[in-house]
């Protein structure tokens, strides 16, 4: 097992794996921006380096001075989280080639993955459906116009490096097809410094349901259930739960069998997500991976109770799945998680300043990750995430009950937060009822609330 682990990332996540390191006796290191110079995350590590100014290009994602930070304080072990340099291949090598573990898949299948067109290939021949599309990237005018006639309308324009909605572009028919082509490739090579883009059926009416996997380093793979993603606002996730309230027993046996046999097939190790769509009919199709932990990880925990950052440094440090996800694990209860962020509810625009009041619910089946407090003050150089709330209960109306009584006495004064928000959706009929998919944010503007 390591000594001591490096936690390349800030905010709530890095408390996060913080916890899980104490758990198993392992010191930790922080890293920091001087804009974080006061953060939870810093306070509680046993070391912290700080590793340059605010800007994320200068601290976070800077690669020499975050391996500089591990050299100095003889880590042995680094932990990515999510965002940043998570999904990094390049930064996952440079940890291997310095002695340090990289704490997540090996550098080749990070790459694989980053790559959406390789991976849409790669899981089609590992058995997964995938959404009818382009073969691989289209690069000229023919070649989208030719793969557009194939495929038909709508469809979307998605950037090959890109991933989590960035850069994608819906196509509704064919007159617009070449302005958003040309679009899409500018936007692509400015957001991720590659035009590559390639184009897919727009699975209209679908639902966002993705699995949980887990894979050790002696090609053992097991998955942990699914997570609904739909309710989303401009590809950023909003409300996540577990299990989806559409997907059935026999659904799940279906995608949770090719999903073990697509990562089986690639020699998944370490945490992963397998992003799906799937359409009324129950019909599903592979959208991409992700090779990291998730935002919404806590939804997944709350139902199958694997601490899945302690599991991600377990098996890093060479332990087997057996010894880590009990044999035959069921899902027990219902989870659901909302994203608080500091942002102007009317306008979504960022809300940064201090915190003057932070009064976080508690009581049963009540979860809140954050790493904010009282007169803390929200940077504006990073995300704006300042707390997951996750409630479970013994069915999907429990947790929805306890989310929403945690809801009401979620305080925070001082800045702008999406609370309100949450507070609607979580009273919604359609959402309710577990009626709703990945247009359910756009229905909630006709019904008042901007999005
Ligand atoms: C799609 C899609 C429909 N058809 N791809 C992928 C990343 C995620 N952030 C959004 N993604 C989608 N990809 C095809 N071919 C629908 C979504 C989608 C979505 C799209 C618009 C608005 C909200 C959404 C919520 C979940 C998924």
């Amino acid at each position: 097992m390591f000594d001591k682990i490096l936690i390349a990332n800030r905010g709530e996540i890095a408390l996060r794996i913080v916890y899980a390191c104490k758990e198993l006796g392992i010191k930790t290191v922080a890293v920091y921006s001087e804009a974080d110079r006061n953060a939870l995350h810093v306070r509680f590590a046993d070391e912290a380096v700080c590793i340059g100014p605010p800007h994320s290009s200068e601290s976070y994602l800077n690669i020499p001075h975050v391996i500089s930070a591990a050299e100095v304080t003889s880590a042995d072990a680094i932990h990515p989280g999510y965002g940043f340099l998570a999904e990094n291949a390049n930064f996952a090598e440079v940890c291997e080639t310095s002695g340090i573990t990289f704490i997540g898949p090996s550098p080749e299948v990070i790459r694989l993955m980053g790559e959406k067109d390789r991976a849409r290939r790669e899981m089609t021949a590992a058995g997964l459906p995938v959404v009818p599309g382009s073969d691989g990237i289209v690069g000229t005018e023919a070649e989208v116009r030719s793969a557009a006639s194939d495929i038909g309308y709508p469809l979307m324009i998605k950037a090959a490096a890109g991933g989590g909605g960035k850069g994608m572009r819906v196509v509704g028919k064919e007159s617009e097809l070449l302005a958003q082509f040309s679009t899409a490739q500018n936007e692509a090579r400015l957001a991720f410094g590659s035009p590559d883009v390639y184009i897919e059926k727009y699975v209209t009416r679908s639902r966002h349901i993705e699995f949980q996997v887990l894979g050790d380093k002696y090609g053992q793979v097991t998955h942990l259930g699914e997570r609904e993603c739909s309710v989303q606002r401009r590809h950023q996730k909003i409300v996540e739960e577990s299990p989806s309230p559409a997907v059935t027993e026999e659904i799940r046996k279906t995608m949770g069998d090719v999903v073990i046999k697509a990562m089986s097939a690639i020699g998944y190790s370490n945490a992963g997500t397998v992003e799906f769509l799937m359409d009324e009919e129950g019909k599903f199709y592979f959208i991409e991976m992700n090779t990291r932990i998730q935002v919404e990880h806590p939804v997944t925990e709350m139902v199958t109770d694997v601490d899945l950052v302690k599991a991600q440094i377990q098996i890093a440090a060479g332990e087997r799945l057996e010894s880590i996800v009990p044999p035959g694990l069921r899902q027990r209860g219902h989870a659901i998680e909302c994203r608080i962020v500091a942002e102007d509810p009317e306008t979504f625009q960022p809300s940064a300043g201090r915190i003057s009041v932070f009064h976080i619910p508690g009581g049963t089946g009540v979860r809140v990750d954050t790493a904010v407090y009282a007169e803390a003050v929200i940077p504006p150089y990073y995300d704006s995430l300042i707390a997951k709330l996750i409630t479970r209960g013994k069915d999907r109306p429990e947790a929805i009950a306890r989310m929403t009584r945690a809801l009401e006495m979620f305080v925070v004064e001082g800045i702008q937060t999406s609370v309100s928000t949450h507070r609607k959706i979580l009273a919604d009929p359609d959402f309710q009822a577990g009626r709703y998919d990945t247009h359910f944010m756009e229905r909630f503007r006709r019904t008042g609330v901007p999005v």
